[in-house]
């Protein structure tokens, strides 16, 4: 029976933050929001009101944050038109809110019309999102009239986990799988005194449209645990700085924590004196923290403790704390990254794959209505393509969230420039039914066939670095996640364009056409140079840099199987580990297929000869080949472009964004070697271009 939450997450090397450390917290990059980002809103007189709650009292402050710097002007009306006081020139931006006037929770309506532009909000909230919704469309909120056009997020629920620790740990460090410095919140043991940047940060994410925010890592150690209970009063600090930016916060908690913080015998869920523990650990927190979000639990995953240990299963586990929190309105995400990490690889018949759908499919409509089952978009972990997981669509009773990753733990740990975005985009419009049903964006926010929402959550990628995400790109990432949450529909290509406005709001126009030419097709160019076709896992210690062998022989799981004939995983129905069964139709044929299975998904789901001749004719072999050399000589053009705009942006930013540029072209590099390299020597099969491999 596991008493004690030890945790054995694949902890092969802490690699060091992105390149160069933290500096001073007032010198940090200003990311989406600089000050110029608001001249346009900051020269117009401005009409905010009717004066309410802590949200009004933020956009107030924004608008005279803004008007301050640029010379408008702001009043604060009493009524809902909009009016200020006798003798006060007419606004040309009115923001108000009417819960009158029909629109969905947290949503706006923007116009213009006469000279002026309107916001209409529904509540507090929405009247925040519409503020930054005319930032961002800079000057062309005040040009031409704008016919009414609503807008509210598809999800209720946008929210980042944070996998921060208080205390440093000796091998995932301060930031597990962080790659850009020391946490923003916690520093030497403790809360920081000092949380403007944290503020900072609770705005960048207002303005995108992020509500709800976990506060610790879902590996949670023993000092992290109490945030429950001793440092409660952190997550009081906390949630005080969150809240004016409509940010509620969350914690990830222990299912240990009545053993470990409460001395009891048991974390038994169906024990009396369990459920009391948690019911009244809930009351405490709500008492402290009365728009408290919920639980964040990881069990029995990876040396996390569970409902296992009694027999129990995640049901039992997540109605256990559901119950504490339901008459508060909090919500337990319950995760389903649920696998056996200690395989032996001489057995073939365990496939991680299928471990998540296995142990959560049979569980649905058992789930409380405050459980949310949080389910990684892939069924192994954030690989660079793999495919979609189907736990995602095969619990219609239960309330489902897509989880993904904005840090780059294993596309390029903030040091390579990876678009999401463009991965998310892909994720979120899948058609789980075939083209006749709705997307995986329908389904986690509430409009598919079960109609339960879930939500959108992600793993956040800021640290203490200058540029809060290592590669100042990587704020791209960031930036997308919370818009994508509120809108899956977005482009990449809207979502760049988008962030590089904003960022770069004043910047002679060369620099956005780099930016674009960077940033978009940035996904493939990584997925070229790395694992190819759908092969998962050939990443050395630490996620990152290429490791072709590095997981084949250990206890975590073993994803191509590579010999002198061929390589790939067979989860097919007929042959392999069935996973391919898991899915619903089309999908579970089109995978079981060699015919009709997607190229990039090929060793995925099957083992193939090296020989194997792919749709567009080349081989698996000449493939790699040609993928790889490709991709490699893209990071040098993505190199040599950044060069023109030296001198047209910030030096420090063009600095950063140089060296990395650097190492990524001395990894893309490492992974064409050596990946060409292991199949030529596997396969025997040369280049047909005769390229240098060794
Ligand atoms: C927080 C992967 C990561 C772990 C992470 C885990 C998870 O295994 O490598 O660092 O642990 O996913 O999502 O819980």
């Amino acid at each position: 029976m596991s008493t004690t939450p030890t945790t054995t997450s694949d902890q092969t090397a802490h690699a060091a933050p992105a390149a160069a450390g933290s500096a001073s917290l007032a010198e940090h990059h200003p990311a989406w929001l600089p000050d110029a980002a608001f001249a346009p809103v900051g020269r117009r007189a401005i009409a905010v009101g009717p004066d309410g709650g802590a949200l009004v009292a933020t956009v107030v402050a924004e608008a005279r944050r803004a008007t301050e710097r640029f010379g408008g002007s702001v009043v604060v009306t009493g009524s809902p038109t909009g009016d200020g006081p006798a003798g006060t020139t007419g606004p040309e931006l009115v923001l108000t809110t009417d819960a009158s006037a029909g629109l969905p929770p947290e949503g706006f309506r923007v116009s213009r019309a006469a000279g002026v532009t309107r916001v209409v909000a529904a509540d507090d909230a929405g009247l925040l999102y519409g503020w930054f919704d005319v930032v961002r469309r800079g000057e062309a909120a005040f040009a031409a009239d704008l016919a009414p056009t609503t807008h509210a997020p598809r999800t209720s629920l946008r929210m980042l986990d944070h996998w921060d620790n208080i205390d440093v740990h000796p091998v995932m460090g301060q930031v597990e799988r962080g790659y850009a410095g020391g946490s923003i919140f916690y520093e030497a043991g403790r809360l920081r005194d000092d949380l403007s940047r944290v503020h900072e940060y609770a705005r960048l994410l207002a303005a995108t449209g992020v509500n709800h925010v976990s506060v610790n890592n879902v590996n949670v150690h023993r000092t992290e645990a109490t945030l429950l209970t001793d440092r409660l009063g952190d997550v009081v600090r906390l949630a005080e700085v969150f809240r004016p930016w409509g940010i509620r916060v969350h914690l990830s908690v222990s299912f240990a924590a009545p053993m470990t913080l409460g001395g009891l015998p048991t974390s038994d869920p169906l024990d009396a004196a369990v459920q009391d523990w948690w019911v009244q650990a809930a009351r405490r927190v709500y008492a402290a923290v009365p728009d408290f979000g919920g639980f964040v639990v990881k069990a029995d995953s990876e040396g996390q403790p569970g409902p296992f240990a009694y027999g129990r299963d995640h049901a039992d586990g997540a109605n256990l704390l559901a119950r504490a929190l339901a008459p508060f309105g909090g919500v337990v995400h319950w995760r389903a990254f649920v696998y056996n990490h200690t395989q032996d690889w001489r057995d073939r018949s365990t496939d991680r794959a299928r471990a998540a759908y296995d142990h959560f499919a049979p569980l649905d409509g058992r789930f409380d209505d405050n459980v949310v089952v949080q389910v990684k978009h892939g069924p192994l972990d954030f690989q660079v393509r793999e495919a979609f997981s189907p736990v995602l669509v095969a619990m219609p009773r239960t309330r489902v969230a897509l989880e993904l990753q904005v840090t780059q733990e294993y596309t390029g740990h903030q040091k390579h420039v990876y678009l999401l975005p463009e991965e998310w985009a892909e994720i979120l419009s899948w058609r789980p039914w075939g083209e006749a049903g709705g997307t995986l964006a329908d389904v986690v926010t509430g409009h598919g066939p079960g109609g339960r929402e879930g939500g959108i959550v992600a793993v956040s990628n800021v640290g203490d670095d200058r540029f809060w995400t290592g590669h100042p790109f990587a704020q791209a990432n960031l930036y997308g996640f919370g818009r994508l949450a509120w809108d899956p529909t977005l482009t990449p290509e809207q979502l760049v364009d988008e962030w590089t406005a904003l960022t770069f709001p004043d910047a002679d126009p060369r620099v956005a056409e780099v930016v674009r030419d960077l940033l978009l097709g940035s996904r493939r160019t990584y997925e070229d140079y790395t694992a190819p076709l759908g092969v998962c896992f050939m990443v050395g210690p630490g996620h990152y840099g290429p490791g072709v062998d590095f997981y084949e022989y250990s206890a975590w799981g073993t994803y191509h199987f590579a010999d002198r004939d061929g390589i790939g995983v067979d989860r097919t129905v007929a042959t392999g580990t069935g996973f391919a069964g898991q899915y619903p139709q089309p999908w579970a044929s089109v995978y079981e297929s060699l015919d009709t299975c997607p190229d990039e998904l090929l060793l995925f789901f099957h083992h193939v000869p090296y020989s194997h001749v792919l749709h567009d004719g080349r081989t698996v072999v000449q493939h790699v080949y040609d993928t790889h050399f490709d991709g490699a000589a893209r990071t040098e053009e993505m190199a040599a472009r950044w060069r023109d705009v030296e001198g047209l942006v910030d030096g420090d930013l063009y600095e950063r964004v140089r060296l990395l540029l650097a190492e990524q072209v001395r990894s893309a590099a490492e992974w064409r070697d050596q990946l060409t390299t292991y199949f030529y020597r596997h396969s025997g099969v040369p280049d047909t271009h005769g390229r240098r491999i060794y």
